[in-house]
């Protein structure tokens, strides 16, 4: 069963959106401009969000209405199998320390924000809600789904025992402007993108892939995810979390091919399998969603085509600057 509060109005009120610099916070933050709310975000120089004392201080003085969870320690594949302790350590400590000073200061509405990785490896496809906790987690990210399932459980419970209106969405995969292109750090796309950029522009017979390129992962916009993530803040109130999709996914294979045509690299694709895969697949069942009444906007093509744009605008050119002025 569902369970929604039509008429919880953004307007007039103070929305704390957490991560703001990241590119999930950015987004929700370009997102709430047109709800004639007041944005609050917290500095890094002033906040440190896995201080306990930091996060009571602030929150307790800026008094926010709603909170918009997604400050996260995030990173693909490599940076999530190379770096666990970082990555369990600081997302439980973000978002414990949100969501307990959320409560304290009498957030009205906070919207916690996971990630589809919290699902066993082998989920049925497609990923239904009711999958989670089912069985053995992928081994490359099972500190961060740890931390993320320890996000959902922490509102389920402030609901129970406090009755806070807490509620979570798990988005899949993410890309879009203000993503990370780091090699060693970013998510697929990013990676592709700067590596097919570099490829081209060194006119390299060849481009590296990790892994097989045969598993199948679902992208999703951020500007898309951001607009759930407000439809979802103003319309939706239960303890079951909800997934954030497209509904459609495609190999890593097939997505490298769009990538090197979107850039205009035309040498040859290189697996290389010693690279981790990760999990076999993983697409949403958002049947959910959509009976909440949202449907994605951007088509893949389209998102990714604009997000390079935005890696030649604001990556190459800020190095191109760097560089002259160095
Ligand atoms: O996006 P990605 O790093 O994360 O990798 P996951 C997706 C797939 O792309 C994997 C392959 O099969 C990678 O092996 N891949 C191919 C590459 N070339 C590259 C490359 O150059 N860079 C990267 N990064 N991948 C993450 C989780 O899993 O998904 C996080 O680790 C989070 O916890 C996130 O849940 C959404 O989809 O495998």
């Amino acid at each position: 069963m569902l369970d929604s509060t039509p008429g919880y109005s953004l307007k007039g009120k103070r929305v704390f959106v957490a991560g703001h610099r990241g590119m999930v916070g950015s987004a929700i933050v370009r997102r709430l401009a047109g709800e004639e709310c007041d944005i609050v975000v917290a500095p890094r120089d002033t906040v440190d969000l896995r201080r306990q004392v930091e996060v009571e201080d602030w929150m307790g003085w800026q008094r926010p209405d709603a909170v918009f969870l997604a400050a996260a320690r995030v990173g693909g594949i490599y940076a999530n199998d190379t770096r666990p302790a970082e990555f369990l350590y600081d997302n439980l400590m973000i978002e414990t320390n949100v969501i307990e000073a959320a409560r304290t200061v009498g957030v009205s509405k906070l919207l916690f924000l996971g990630s589809s990785c919290i699902y066993p490896r082998l989920a049925p496809q497609p990923i239904h809600e009711e999958a989670l906790l089912t069985g053995p987690l992928e081994p490359t990210n099972e500190w961060y789904a740890i931390a993320k399932i320890a996000g959902i459980k922490l509102c389920q419970a402030y609901r129970r025992q406090y009755g806070r209106d807490f509620i979570s969405l798990m988005p899949t995969n993410l890309y879009g402007p203000g993503d990370n292109f780091d090699l060693m750090s970013s998510h697929v796309v990013p990676a592709l993108m700067a590596k097919a950029h570099r490829a081209k522009l060194d006119g390299a017979p060849l481009m590296e892939i990790w892994g097989t390129g045969t598993p199948r992962r679902e992208f999703l916009h951020v500007d898309d995810l951001a607009d759930a993530a407000v439809h979802l803040m103003k319309s939706y109130s239960g303890e079951q979390h909800v997934n954030v999709g497209t509904g459609r996914d495609i190999p890593i294979g097939d997505l490298a091919g769009l990538i090197c045509d979107i850039v205009g690299f035309q040498g040859a694709l290189k697996f290389d399998a010693s690279k981790p895969d990760g999990t076999p697949r993983k697409l949403l069942d958002t049947r959910r969603l959509t009976e909440l009444g949202w449907q994605p906007g951007i088509s893949l093509i389209d998102g990714l085509t604009g997000t390079y744009g935005w890696y030649l605008k604001n990556i190459m050119e800020s190095q191109e600057r760097d560089r002259i002025e160095a």
